[in-house]
């Protein structure tokens, strides 16, 4: 044990303020009288970083030294949205407080202020990206040892501006003042092989074996960010990789000519972690993006291979020291990678293999829409990946002969299953290659599950029944109640003792007999209140408009998709802006309903929705008598950080995707932990928190899964519904009019003529329903204490949708892992 001194360990306000000014001094170069605020930000992240990295080496070696017997969790997924780190360590380390006093004591009064510098890193999409970040919390809460494997993109998702009511995209430069949360491992990387071709050879055993002569190599570094569990003794760790070019012999250049071509080498290899993808652009980037994916799957179970010899243990013995989560399809070539590294490259038998691959690997739906499932190209495929597509073949063939001894004859059934789909052009089919190399399969909300085995995977459901789990989403109550709502979270404490935050499920209840009393109702309210302001604060900062705190928040936020229905909501929008012209708004209860979230740069329709929105929002806001009781905001770029004032200040929280779409949603329990009431539709993880808060505190609308099936099988004619609807009709008419675009009456037909020829998402079958349970939320709204009533409940009653909870599900039904404490040296 190495004896450090406390100044890079200790936790008390002394050693924390010592060791500031130390960093500030011996890592930046300054002096405090010298020191800029991002100065400040750096030296204090070091300085939280110093304080992790004690526990971070044990947990380390737990799973590195030979005489630990515990199976680790390998999360590998090509987005973790991380958010920004600073705060969140300040919370799982407790040692807020300290950190205050440290800084005030070197003269720096406003943490909030450094908090601010954080450059966050986009490192995903939505909720994908941000489940597998939540999942890293509790792991590492639960002392669950997990390594969380992905990319360091150097642009994350990008960042977003509107002008003139449009979305424009602009690079998210997160490195741009360096990320002092990372440890660059120079010594921890791996070669990657892409494109060649194969070639048989006899082994020295006189084994018929095959070999990849690849055409060329990539090198992948590792990239560590610790992860820090909730005043526990674990610190897990990220390890995103990043590509560099292989050193080679191109490098020890002979000529000008040679060593510009390795420049030009060392530019295209580099170039496979540059970017992150948007997941709803399905054309852009295919190549590249098969390349990413492989990449870092395969840097990643090499370095799983790599800490399993560390540890001392025989390779036939993978599937006991890991188990490795696919999130999504996005990993799924694990599956062959795996077999690959066992079979080529360690001389494995097949059979042996397999075994272990199927035993190692559990694979996580996401998603149900058919636009959103990957499948490659096969030629693509195999120009990329030709030894892969080799083992996928002996895959497919030894499953698909398994399945027609079982099933003799069902020839529509063997071509349902292939891995290969043999319709139109070839295409590999990604979720069923995980599908087969897994041992477990789960959809992420109890009626994702339902409808993955009913619909996309029913054959798997139907052949192989053992393998298929629910496991519904939660989300870290660390980030998502106490660093983003303190106040709350300090009342909470105050009330029922300080154990909620690592035990949601047992513990938030206890707030429940709370909901009638009256001080606590009130204490309730006068933190909701100021959440408001501080939202408007920023509003006015960043948009110029000006919003009433007093009047009932109404928000959705989530990346724009046409079957989210923001379009849903602006159609109620535009009836209430009709109505109120018409009548006296005095009764009307205010409301401001705020949208934020990210379209996809090629998705043309998100993006119009976007100009909907914005135009929409300035004829309400400028309408004098309207704007008196409702007003329409688009808060641009929302990402991990705006959202930390979003979901605390929230009455209402819009949950309105067409039912059977929208397989969790992690936004609706975010909301719900902070208060807000949802108004929403029977999909995804929305059937549960209801169920959950009691369907008296849930405001319920729309279609069932199930009768959005049977309509669309009827021939659903959405023009009749216009036709007959009058209110619906004079919201519709007004767009196609050019009221909201300057007289432009073409730029909004597309949307108009899609609605009412085809409307994919049924908004005009739901119309009438929303409309009529807003009114019920705005009556609901007028009466304060039962609302505040309502709104103790629902975050007394969403203890479950903790992601401890979701945690402990995995270990136990899918990865069958057991928490261990490392010892602290
Ligand atoms: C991808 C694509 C690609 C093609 C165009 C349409 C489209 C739409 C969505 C996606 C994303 C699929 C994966 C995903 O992000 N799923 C989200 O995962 C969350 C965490 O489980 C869950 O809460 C969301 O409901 C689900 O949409």
């Amino acid at each position: 044990p190495i004896a450090l001194t406390n100044v890079r360990t200790g936790l008390g306000a002394d050693a924390i303020a010592t060791a500031l000014i130390e960093n500030l001094y011996c890592l930046l170069g300054k002096l405090p009288q010298h020191a800029t605020r991002n100065d400040w930000y750096m030296c204090l992240a070091y300085t939280v970083r110093d304080r992790m990295m004690e526990r971070y080496v044990a947990t380390l070696a737990s799973i590195t030294e030979t005489n630990t017997a515990a199976k680790a969790v390998a999360y590998l997924s090509a987005e973790f949205l991380t958010g920004p780190h600073l705060g969140n360590s300040l919370v799982n380390l407790g040692i807020w407080q300290a950190v205050e006093e440290a800084l005030s004591r070197v003269g720096q009064d406003d943490l909030s202020s450094l908090l601010d510098q954080e450059e966050e890193p986009g490192l995903g999409n939505g909720g994908l990206g941000r489940l597998a970040a939540c999942y890293m919390d509790s792991l590492a809460t639960l002392n669950v040892p997990a390594i969380g494997y992905g990319i360091r993109y150097e642009f994350g998702i990008f960042d977003q501006a509107i002008r003139d009511g449009w979305q424009v995209e602009l690079t998210d430069k997160w490195l741009r003042f360096g990320n002092p949360w990372e440890i660059v491992r120079s010594e921890i990387t791996f070669d990657v092989k892409l494109g060649g071709r194969t070639e048989p050879y006899y082994d020295e055993a006189g084994r018929y074996r095959m070999r990849w002569l690849s055409e060329k190599v990539v090198k992948g570094v590792a990239y560590d960010t610790p992860v820090p569990g909730y005043r526990v003794p674990t610190t897990n760790l990220l390890r995103l990789w990043k590509a560099e070019a292989a050193e080679s012999f191109d490098f020890e250049a002979f000529n000008v000519g040679d060593y510009y071509r390795a420049v030009d080498e060392k530019i295209a290899s580099e170039t496979i972690s540059k970017v992150l993808y948007p997941n709803d652009e399905p054309e852009a980037g295919k190549q590249l993006r098969l390349a990413q994916q492989y990449f870092f799957v395969s840097c990643s179970l090499q370095d799983m291979i790599r800490l399993l010899i560390m540890r001392g243990k025989p390779l036939d013995e993978f599937h006991s020291y890991w188990a490795a989560q696919l999130n999504d399809t996005h990993p799924s070539i694990a599956v062959a990678e795996l077999m690959r590294l066992l079979v080529d490259e360690h001389a494995m038998e097949w059979d042996q293999a397999w075994a272990i691959t199927q035993q190692t690997c559990g694979y996580t739906n996401h998603t149900l829409l058919a636009e959103a499932l990957e499948r490659w190209p096969l030629p693509l495929f195999a120009r990329l990946l030709p030894r892969h597509l080799e083992i996928i073949y002996e895959i497919n063939r030894r499953f698909l002969n398994d399945i027609r001894l079982r099933y003799p004859g069902d020839d529509q059934l063997l071509q349902r299953l292939s891995l290969i789909d043999e319709a139109g052009g070839k295409h590999m089919r990604m979720a069923h290659l995980a599908s087969v190399g897994s041992h477990a399969i789960n959809g992420v909300a109890a009626l994702h599950t339902e409808l993955l085995k009913q619909t996309l995977l029913s054959d798997f459901h139907r052949v192989a029944p053992e393998k298929f789990f629910n496991v519904t989403n939660g989300v870290t109550p660390r980030r998502w109640i106490a660093l983003s709502n303190p106040n709350l979270s300090a009342l909470i404490t105050r009330k029922i003792g300080d154990r909620w935050l690592a035990d949601l499920e047992h513990e938030l209840e206890h707030l429940e007999p709370l909901a009638i009393d009256g001080d606590f109702q009130k204490e309730w309210q006068a933190i909701k209140a100021d959440n408001k302001r501080v939202l408007a604060g920023l509003i006015k900062e960043r948009t110029g408009i000006i919003i009433e705190p007093h009047s009932l928040f109404d928000i959705q936020v989530k990346r724009l998709h046409e079957y989210k229905r923001q379009h849903l909501n602006v159609l109620y929008l535009v009836t209430l802006f009709n109505k109120l012209r018409r009548v006296s708004s005095a009764a009307e209860i205010p409301r401001t309903v705020i949208f934020g979230g990210k379209a996809a740069p090629g998705y043309r329709m998100a993006k119009l929705i976007i100009k909907l929105i914005n135009s929409v929002a300035a004829a309400i806001n400028q309408d004098p008598v309207v704007s008196q009781v409702l007003k329409v905001v688009f808060l641009p770029d929302f990402n991990v950080k705006t959202s930390h004032h979003v979901y605390p200040a929230a009455d209402l929280s819009e949950q309105i995707s067409t039912a059977g779409k929208e397989a969790s949603g992690t936004g609706n329990m975010k909301f719900a932990m902070n208060g807000a009431l949802t108004i929403g539709t029977l999909d995804g993880a929305n059937v549960e928190i209801r169920d959950a808060v009691g369907h008296e505190n849930f405001f319920l609308f729309g279609l069932t899964a199930a009768e959005v099936e049977r309509l669309k099988a009827e021939a659903y004619t959405p023009r009749s519904i216009y036709d007959s609807n009058a209110e619906l009709r004079e919201a519709i008419d007004l767009i196609s009019s050019g009221f909201f675009s300057n007289g432009d009456r073409g730029l909004f037909q597309s949307l108009v003529e899609s609605l009412i020829t085809r409307d994919d998402y049924m908004l005009l079958a739901d119309y009438q329903a929303y409309v009529e349970c807003q009114q019920r939320v705005s009556q609901a709204y007028s009466d304060q204490n039962a609302w505040t009533r309502m709104s103790i409940l629902n975050c007394a009653r969403v203890g479950r949708f903790s992601s401890d909870r979701s945690i402990r599900e995995y270990c136990r039904d899918i990865w069958n892992v057991r928490p261990i404490v490392p010892d602290e040296r």
